[in-house]
């Protein structure tokens, strides 16, 4: 081993969309490695889930029902936990797999609302402790589809190219408080992502990974603790996986 890694014992991270997917083995990678793991989802009844994964492997967790479309709530919870060491802006969806002119306007407003606002709203609540704290590190988990746009991608490409550009500008404005800004751009992982982009079509979900082998969600989880636990003057930037 090169580099002398953090230990994240005694560290806070913070995952949105943690009862699912990425955000569920982000959660479980980082509970592993010994970080108190403040859980952030909508939804309770998955937060209960992950609380007893996380447990049965003697990890630390916090639940916080929220939704990270809802600043004011939002700022209330975050504000009640006193430090954060590392936020990993993961919630987010696509829906649909539509050509722009029937694409549906209400699953642009949810992707752009959750992929979007919602990890502008969550960085901006956590912001002041990162600052307090005098360092920090924010990863945000945007996509290949930010850096390779394709056919009926068209909004959803749209919003993780916004997590590209957001992610660089954040880097330069939050280095004078040291916080470091990472993007991983994962490629397709097998998890729930394709079951709601297509709304429960099981066969259109399975067929997003035909014919060859995805990433799972723990190759994503893996990348994240790698980046999440090296020293603090080094900063991967943009972190594309396939
Ligand atoms: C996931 C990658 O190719 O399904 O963000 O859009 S893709």
């Amino acid at each position: 081993m090169y580099l002398q890694k953090i230990n994240l014992k005694n560290k806070y991270a913070l995952v949105t969309g943690a009862g699912k997917g990425l955000g569920k083995a982000c959660s479980i990678a980082l509970a592993e490695a010994g970080a108190t793991v403040i859980a952030l989802s909508r939804t309770p009844s998955d937060l209960d889930k992950l609380e007893k994964q996380i447990k049965k492997i003697k990890g630390k967790v916090i639940k916080v029902p929220c939704d990270v479309m809802d600043y004011e709530d939002l700022k209330k919870k975050i504000d009640k936990i006193k430090i954060i060491d590392v936020l990993v802006n993961n919630a987010g969806l696509a829906l649909g797999r539509d050509s722009f002119e029937v694409a549906d306007i209400d699953d642009w407003d949810t992707m752009i609302n959750t992929n979007v606002k919602g990890l502008l709203y969550v960085s901006k609540a956590v912001m002041p402790l990162m600052i307090a704290n005098k360092k920090g590190h924010i990863i945000n988990i945007g996509s290949t589809a930010a850096k390779d746009m394709y056919q009926f991608g068209n909004v959803y490409c749209g919003t993780k190219a916004a997590v590209d550009a957001i992610s660089h500008t954040m880097r330069i404005d939050l280095l004078p408080h040291q916080i470091k800004v990472t993007a991983i751009h994962p490629g397709a992982a097998e998890t729930e992502f394709s079951l709601v982009r297509f709304k429960g079509d099981e066969n259109k979900a399975k067929q997003t990974y035909n014919g060859f082998k995805a990433l799972s969600a723990k190759d994503v989880a893996d990348t994240v603790y790698y980046c999440g636990t090296l020293p603090e003057h080094v900063c991967i930037n943009d972190l594309v996986i396939t």
